[in-house]
């Protein structure tokens, strides 16, 4: 019977730990594929590719050979918390003057308008490794249904940037808040072991 106990309790606690550590919400996160699948053109979307050189993880990676930028848009629901981190790479280098890379997290309405925008440039951080980026638990907009993920680097003519960069891992994770009925069911759970033990004893 003890086993009966100590099962229902894993039971209960996976059913309250799958909402509180919610999945990875990106398709092709990492890049392991081998495609860039699911990621949108920005903007110059085909000077971005996979490969295998310089992977943060695993054995694959984004490489942005110039300039341009790729986006995935999730569904989300507004007001509830969302994260965002993913690593970039700069390479050190001469080339390039008024140039950028970023990695950003936009929150969108249903009409598509930005109600929300969390962006790293990456220029200010250390060349010649991966630096993550992490927005933190930021709340979405009461009126935002979509998430857009973003990722790019940017010239300015006649200037190009310093290339290329690389992009890896990244990780939407939703709201770190359980629902209500996560709680109910939690609740539940434990007061029907309380119960059985209870019972056990008499
Ligand atoms: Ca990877």
């Amino acid at each position: 019977m003890g086993k009966f106990i100590l099962t229902t309790l894993i039971a209960v606690f996976a059913i309250g730990a799958s909402s509180i550590a919610e999945a990875n919400l990106l398709v092709n996160p990492s890049f392991e594929t081998g495609t860039i699948a699911n990621w949108t053109v920005d903007w110059n979307g085909s000077n971005i590719g996979v490969v295998t050189s310089n992977p943060q993880s695993g054995t694959r990676h984004a490489r942005n050979f110039n300039d341009g930028g790729r986006y995935q848009d999730v569904g989300i629901v507004g007001g509830q918390q969302y994260q965002l981190t993913g690593w970039g790479y700069i390479p050190s280098g001469t080339g390039g003057s008024v140039w950028g890379s970023y990695i950003g997290l936009q929150f969108l309405n249903g009409t598509g308008g930005v109600v929300g925008d969390y962006q790293t440039d990456l220029q200010g951080l250390t060349r010649d490794q991966y630096n993550m980026v992490d927005t933190g638990l930021v709340t979405a907009s009461a009126t935002a249904v979509t998430a857009r993920v973003r990722f790019g680097t940017w010239a300015n003519d006649p200037w190009s940037p310093v290339r290329p960069t690389d992009f890896d891992n990244f990780d939407l994770a939703g709201s770190a808040i359980p629902e209500p009925t996560t709680m109910l069911l939690l609740g539940s759970g434990l007061m029907g072991i309380l119960g059985f033990t209870r019972k056990r004893k008499t």
